[in-house]
């Protein structure tokens, strides 16, 4: 006579909601967030949730090819360090992201930095920055992600952004 199966289905551990440093800018008290697109399923929302870390909730572009997210502070910002997670685990890709930021609401903005990063779904597929700063009195920081360099056919993704004062 065969037992029944004893079974327990255990989730694997998901992002944890981390207490942010207390020097964290409240993106979503103090800013706005214009994306190009997002998907349904996936929405900007992610990126703030409190979500990080592998398996996290993520933002996912609504289309293929470039995406630029701009943050808008209300009040200028004063930001020491800039950091961002990515996950990617289905498609090996050669990200580039750049950074700009504007003093003067966007008239004009200028380049901060530049980032490659390979995703592979064998290798590397979580990305975490923590990019130490000096930019006084931001009024718009401007995030473009190009999926991949090579102009292969995916989408962009973010699970997390902070900025720190
Ligand atoms: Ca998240």
């Amino acid at each position: 006579m065969h037992e029944k199966l004893r079974k327990r289905i255990t989730p694997s551990a998901t992002g944890t909601a981390m207490p942010a440093p207390a020097n964290t800018i409240d993106i979503i008290q103090n800013a706005e967030v214009i994306a190009t697109s997002e998907s349904e399923n996936f929405p900007l929302d992610n990126i703030v949730d409190g979500s990080t870390g592998p398996g996290s909730s993520q933002w996912v572009a609504g289309s293929t090819g470039p995406q630029t997210l701009i943050f808008k502070f209300d009040t200028p910002q004063n930001i020491t360090a800039i950091v961002y997670e990515i996950e990617e685990k289905e498609t090996a890709r050669t990200q580039e992201i750049c950074f700009e930021v504007s003093t003067d609401s966007g008239a004009k903005f200028r380049e901060i930095l530049r980032h490659e990063y390979n995703f592979s779904p064998d290798g590397s597929t979580f990305q975490r920055e923590e990019l130490k700063q000096d930019l006084p009195q931001i009024t718009d920081l401007k995030m473009t992600i190009k999926p991949d360099k090579g102009h292969l056919d995916c989408r962009a993704k973010l699970n997390h952004i902070a900025f720190q004062s």
